[in-house]
């Protein structure tokens, strides 16, 4: 498998597109990344303090890189630290030393909803049902029909739960604002020993006290995942029975590259799934990404974290609206994370959804309105919340449900959680309240939507399938085709570009069955957020990889090498003639030039459900691999 040095091209590209945005108005930390000459943590601790440094230790995933920090740089300041960083370099030991910038990243819909005179809900308890006092209020586990909501449109977890996984011995860290884990629902479930606190470098990631209880976030996410059952305590989680661990890491004031890297790194054989419900600013007009050491070890985290199986990491796809596009998102629109949009509890999307092509599927959270269709969970100092919201409140849904997935096949590596999410989501009664964007099937018979991916997870349908799940065949990544002749682009005219592909047939990096599809994209335009793209695969399956953005009015940095991912085309095959469409929709005159595209596949040679028994006719399982057998010869 030529896995690294393909890992190593995109992880290049996607750091020189991220050198315009950090152009302007950067912020210097006390934080560096120094590389030592034959690295050990004793060496750096010596060479730390005779330059006056305090070493924190090794930098995750890496053999010579460490951590420093002084103490007489302010947190955070408008000017580089030359004299320090010359200092560090004139040690003969020190290879180079980078003074991390600091940047902001935010949390997703933290905003607490006004409660006001909940409706008391009628009793809807059956034998099997949770006792726990907000049960009734988790419309999202068990819809029926409470407060105006369609009856069954939930996860169907009470399906799981039947089969008896309940997350036993999965790990699942909370990457956010702390978690309250001395609350009564979430304290026997704590995993001490997979914690952290990078926020303020200590084993306790207890959330910071402030009067309007802005570092609730993470609390609520843990409670939604592992809130304990039948205890009379707030309401229940997913993943009733596993374990949350609290990683600490948003609340500080500015990010680096440094905290992300060591949070998403952190302990990878202890924690499971890594569950994020923050990013980049939701303002429509930034374009933004991991960092080089972020990138490294999200890379780490799937091919060796798990002891190999992979990681997990779910990512909140995003709280801009309409007027964003979360393919701009550098995390959501990873390969390596499962971004998860949300619907609310009559099947349409939240008006704060953002919509693109590498969601991969769906859960629940808050309607626009009524206060008593909110995400019920645990909140700080013990109490509970029946109005946590957003897209952040999805994802740690999907979390719960790939912890119950997790306990049913430990086997499952980071490829076959999202193989399952494709098969076993379902459209249910999903759809878009403005009727922008359809379901469509792609060429094997899948239906995605641009806002929801392959539709709503089934934690029941999921489980049943990990139980008979046959690890999938290695992944390949063909370099598909590169297109480098400018072509101008302009209002009111869609212009076509092609790239025919056998999909690297007869090399050792054929790919016959699709998972992601990448196109990277170096473009300009006098104005980036006018400029729309799609691509149109073999089977003539269509992705709109990246939608007007209003209030994106950038014209100097366009895009660089550009990672736009795809998850529609999945399982299809790709070899044929593959479309690049690109205009700019606007009123007023503007101009673009598409510089390259790179059209990357990413799946594998062999069919890669041919092992899998079918036992419903009518599953997508079925259904596809019936596509692949009358493709075949
Ligand atoms: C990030 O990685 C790229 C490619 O390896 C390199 O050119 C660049 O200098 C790195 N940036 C930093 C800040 O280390
Ligand atoms: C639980 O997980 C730990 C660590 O991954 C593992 O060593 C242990 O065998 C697991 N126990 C069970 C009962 O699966
Ligand atoms: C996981 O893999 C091991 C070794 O390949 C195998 O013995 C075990 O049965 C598998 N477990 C499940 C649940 O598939
Ligand atoms: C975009 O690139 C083209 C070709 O390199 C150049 O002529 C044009 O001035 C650029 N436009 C903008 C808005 O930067
Ligand atoms: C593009 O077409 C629309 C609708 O036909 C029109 O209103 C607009 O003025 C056109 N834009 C330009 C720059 O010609
Ligand atoms: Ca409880
Ligand atoms: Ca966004």
């Amino acid at each position: 498998m030529a896995l690294v040095p393909r890992l190593t091209l995109l992880l290049v590209a996607l750091c020189s597109l991220l050198a315009p945005c950090l152009a302007a108005n950067h912020v210097f930390t006390n934080d560096f990344i120094v590389k030592i000459q034959g690295g050990d943590n004793e060496l750096a601790h010596r060479v730390a303090r005779r330059n006056g440094f305090i070493n924190r230790g090794p930098v995750v995933g890496s053999a010579d890189e460490f951590h420093f920090v002084h103490n007489a740089i302010p947190h955070a300041r408008t000017k580089r630290s030359i004299l320090h960083t010359r200092k560090l370099k004139a040690d003969p030991q020190v290879h180079s030393a980078f003074q991390q910038l600091g940047f902001r990243r935010v949390k997703r819909g933290y905003k607490p909803l006004k409660v006001e005179n909940l409706v008391p809900l009628q009793s809807i308890h059956s034998d099997r049902d949770p006792t726990d006092p907000y049960f009734d209020y988790q419309w999202y586990l068990k819809n029926t029909g409470q407060n105006g909501g369609k009856p069954r449109l939930d996860l169907n977890v009470e399906a799981a739960w039947a089969q008896g996984f309940t997350g036993r011995n999965v790990t699942t860290a909370i990457m956010d604002d702390g978690i309250d884990y001395m609350h009564p629902d979430l304290r026997h479930n704590y995993n001490a020993r997979a914690s952290w606190d990078f926020s303020s470098n200590d084993p306790y990631p207890y959330p910071r006290y402030t009067d309007d209880w802005f570092n609730s976030h993470g609390t609520r996410c843990a409670g939604e995942v592992s809130a304990a059952r039948d205890n009379g305590v707030c309401g229940v989680g997913i993943a009733y029975d596993s374990l949350v661990a609290g990683i600490r890491m948003l609340d500080q004031p500015y990010m680096t590259d440094l905290i992300e890297a060591n949070s998403m790194g952190h302990e990878p054989n202890l924690i499971h799934i890594y569950s994020a419900s923050w990013g980049p600013t939701d303002d429509g007009k930034t374009v933004d990404g991991p960092r080089n050491a972020t990138m490294k070890a999200i890379v780490r985290g799937v091919n060796e974290g798990r002891n190999g199986l992979g990681n997990i990491y779910v990512w909140a796809s995003g709280d801009g609206g309409e007027d964003d596009d979360c393919n701009c998102d550098g995390y959501a629109a990873s390969m390596w994370t499962i971004s998860i949009n949300s619907a609310i509890n009559d099947g349409s999307n939240a008006h704060y959804d953002e919509s693109c092509s590498s969601t991969l599927a769906s859960t629940f959270s808050n309607g626009a309105k009524d206060p008593s269709t909110g995400v019920a969970t645990t909140d700080l100092y013990g109490k509970c919340t029946k109005t946590h919201s957003g897209t952040s409140a999805a994802a740690p849904e999907a979390a719960g449900v790939f912890a119950l997935a997790l306990e049913a096949n430990p086997n499952l590596t980071w490829r076959d959680i999202q193989h399952l999410t494709v098969l076993t989501s379902k459209r249910n009664s999903l759809f878009d309240a403005k009727h922008r964007y359809d379901w469509h099937m792609n060429g094997v018979g899948l239906e995605f939507n641009h806002l929801f991916g392959f539709g709503v997870l089934d934690a029941g349908a999921m489980v049943a399938l990990a139980r008979d799940w046959v690890t999938v065949p290695p992944r390949y990544h063909c370099q598909a085709g590169i297109y480098q002749t400018p072509r101008k682009i302009s209002v009111n005219e869609t212009i076509e570009i092609k790239i025919e592909t056998d999909a690297c047939a007869w090399s050792d990096t054929e790919v016959n069955y699709l998972e992601h599809v990448q196109a990277v994209i170096t473009l300009n335009a006098s104005r980036r957020g006018d400029v729309e793209l799609f691509i149109v695969s073999p089977m003539d399956t269509k992705s709109m990889i990246l939608s007007r953005r209003p209030n994106d009015d950038d014209s100097r940095d366009g895009f660089t090498k550009w990672p736009f991912m795809t998850t529609h085309t999945w399982a299809e095959n790709p070899r044929g003639t593959w479309r690049l469409m690109a205009r700019l929709n606007s009123e007023t005159a503007e101009e673009g030039w598409i510089k390259e595209w790179t059209l990357m596949l990413h799946g594998t040679r062999e069919e890669p459900y041919a092992h899998l028994p079918v036992k419903d006719p009518h599953s997508k399982l079925a259904i596809v691999k019936k596509a692949h057998q009358d493709k075949k010869i």
